[in-house]
C-alpha cells in the first residue's frame, strides 16, 4: 500500500550541478506541484518548498525531529558523518539545556559589547578594499571582503589564535556538503577530512581558547554545572562549524545582491540606516543556508497529506523565501521590504542561535561600505562555489567607487 498516493512525485535532483547553480526554476516547480512533494531520485524523500509548510515543519519539533540528522542521511539508519552536534542535531531536553548556554553567550546584550570591535574591523577592511579597488581597478568581493571579515572577527570573539584559520573554511565546506548526498562535491571537500577534523578538535580544547572568549565561556558554563563538562568541546565545535562559512556567504551574497541592483545600493548609500534591513533582504533573496532536513517521529501529516514515521523531509528554506503565496514580488530585491518571517535563519526552537552576531557582521560591513563607497560596479563575471547546502560564491569581481 502506498500511503504517499496523493503526494505529487517529481523526478528532481536538488543536488544536480544545474540545480545548485540556479535553484530558482526548481523551487518554482516544487512549489507549484503541491504543498509537499516526493523526490523520486531519493526514494522516500519528501520536500516542502512553500513558506507555510516549511514554517510549519520547522515549528513542530515534536513531530519533525532533528536528532536523526538535519541532512539527507537518516541517523536512525546510518552513522553520522561526525559525532552529532549537541545543538543542531539533538532534540529537547538535551537541546534545551545546551541551547540556553549558547544563547546566553551569543545574546543581544553580549553583541552590544563586541559591536565597537566588529565595527572598527569592518571600517579598516573596507578602507583597504577601497584603496585596492582604486589602485587595481577592481577587488574580489569574496577574497578581499566577504571572506577575511568573518574569518577575523568571529574566531577572535571565540578566542582562537591566528594560525591555521583556513581550516575553518575547509571544515565548513565539508560539513555543509555532508548534509547532502554522497556525491562528487562531498568527496572533493572531504579530501583532507582527517587533518582538518584533527585541527578543529584540538582547537576546541580549553587551552587553545583565550580566557573570556565565547569558547572559554562554554567551559565556564561547564564549571558552573550548567552543561555536561564532556560536552564542552563539541559545543565549541558548533561555533567553529556554523560561525564562519555562513556569515562569509551571507556577506558575499549581500555584496552580489547590491552590486546587481545599483538603485538599491544608491538608497543604502543615501541612508545608512538601511544597512540592517538590506542585509536581511539579502538573506531572504539569496538564502545562505538553502536547505535543512527534519525527520518524522511517527506517522503524521503535512497539509493533510500522509507522512510515514522516519521519513526525511527536505525543507527548502530558500524557496520558502521566494514563495509568492507569502511575498509580494518575491524575486524583487528590495532593501525597504523588511522581510520578517523569512526562513534564512530557520525558525522555531532551532532558529539560528548566532543570529545577533550574524546580523551585526552584515550590518557593520554594509554600513562601512555605504559611508565610503558611492557606487559598487560589477567588474567581471562571478563564479560559484557549489555546495550541497550553501549558496556560495567563489569569486565576485567588483569595482568600488569612492565618495
Ligand atoms: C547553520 C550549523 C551548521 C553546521 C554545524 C552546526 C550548526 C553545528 O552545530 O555543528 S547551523
Amino acid at each position: 500500500m502506498n500511503d504517499n498516493l496523493n503526494i505529487p512525485e517529481l523526478d528532481i535532483d536538488p543536488y544536480s550541478e544545474e540545480n545548485l547553480l540556479d535553484p530558482y526554476p526548481m523551487h518554482e516547480r516544487m512549489r507549484e506541484a503541491g504543498p509537499v512533494v516526493r523526490l523520486t531520485p531519493y526514494g522516500d524523500l519528501l520536500a516542502c518548498a512553500r513558506h507555510a509548510e516549511t514554517h510549519a515543519v520547522f515549528n513542530d519539533h515534536v513531530r519533525f525531529i532533528s536528532s536523526a540528522g538535519v541532512g539527507l542521511t537518516n541517523f536512525n539508519l546510518e552513522a553520522p558523518f561526525r559525532p552529532k552536534s549537541l545543538i543542531l542535531e539533538v532534540d529537547p531536553p538535551l537541546h534545551t539545556q545546551n541551547r540556553a548556554v549558547l544563547s546566553r553567550i551569543l545574546s543581544p546584550k553580549v553583541v552590544m559589547q563586541i559591536r565597537a570591535a566588529f565595527t572598527a574591523e569592518a571600517e579598516a577592511l573596507v578602507d583597504r578594499c577601497l584603496e585596492k579597488s582604486v589602485a587595481h581597478d577592481q577587488i574580489d568581493g569574496i577574497e578581499d571582503l566577504a571572506q577575511p571579515y568573518p574569518l577575523k572577527v568571529f574566531p577572535d570573539a571565540v578566542g582562537l589564535g591566528d594560525d591555521g584559520r583556513e581550516n575553518l573554511l575547509i571544515y565548513g565546506d565539508m560539513i555543509f556538503n555532508s548534509m547532502g548526498p554522497r556525491n562528487e562535491l562531498l568527496a572533493k571537500s572531504t579530501a583532507r577530512v582527517g587533518e582538518v577534523t584533527q585541527w578543529i578538535m584540538v582547537h576546541c580544547q580549553r587551552d587553545q581558547l583565550r580566557p573570556g572568549g565565547f569558547g572559554d565561556q562554554i567551559y565556564q558554563a561547564a564549571d558552573a554545572g550548567e552543561i555536561d563538562p564532556q560536552h564542552a568541546p563539541l559545543l565549541v565545535r558548533s561555533f567553529l562549524s556554523a560561525g564562519v562559512d555562513t556569515t562569509i556567504n551571507g556577506i558575499g551574497n549581500a555584496l552580489y545582491s547590491l552590486a546587481h541592483h545599483p538603485d538599491q545600493y544608491a538608497m543604502l548609500h543615501a541612508d545608512h540606516s538601511l544597512a540592517r534591513p538590506a542585509f536581511e533582504e539579502a538573506l531572504r533573496w539569496e538564502s545562505t543556508v538553502q536547505t535543512f532536513f527534519r525527520t518524522a517521529a511517527g506517522d503524521c501529516e503535512i497539509a493533510g497529506l500522509p507522512v510515514r514515521d522516519n521519513t526525511k523531509v527536505l525543507c527548502m528554506l530558500a524557496s520558502a523565501n521566494r514563495d509568492p503565496r507569502k511575498w509580494a514580488e518575491p524575486t524583487r530585491f528590495d532593501i525597504q521590504r523588511r522581510p520578517s518571517g523569512h526562513m534564512a535563519l530557520g525558525s522555531g526552537i532551532h532558529g539560528c542561535v548566532g543570529q545577533a552576531v550574524a546580523r551585526l557582521e552584515g550590518e557593520v560591513v554594509l554600513t562601512a561600505l555605504a559611508k565610503r563607497v558611492k557606487r559598487i560596479e560589477v567588474a567581471g563575471v562571478h563564479t560559484r562555489r557549489l555546495n550541497n547546502t550553501l549558496r556560495a560564491l567563489d569569486t565576485l569581481p567588483l569595482r568600488l567607487i569612492p565618495v
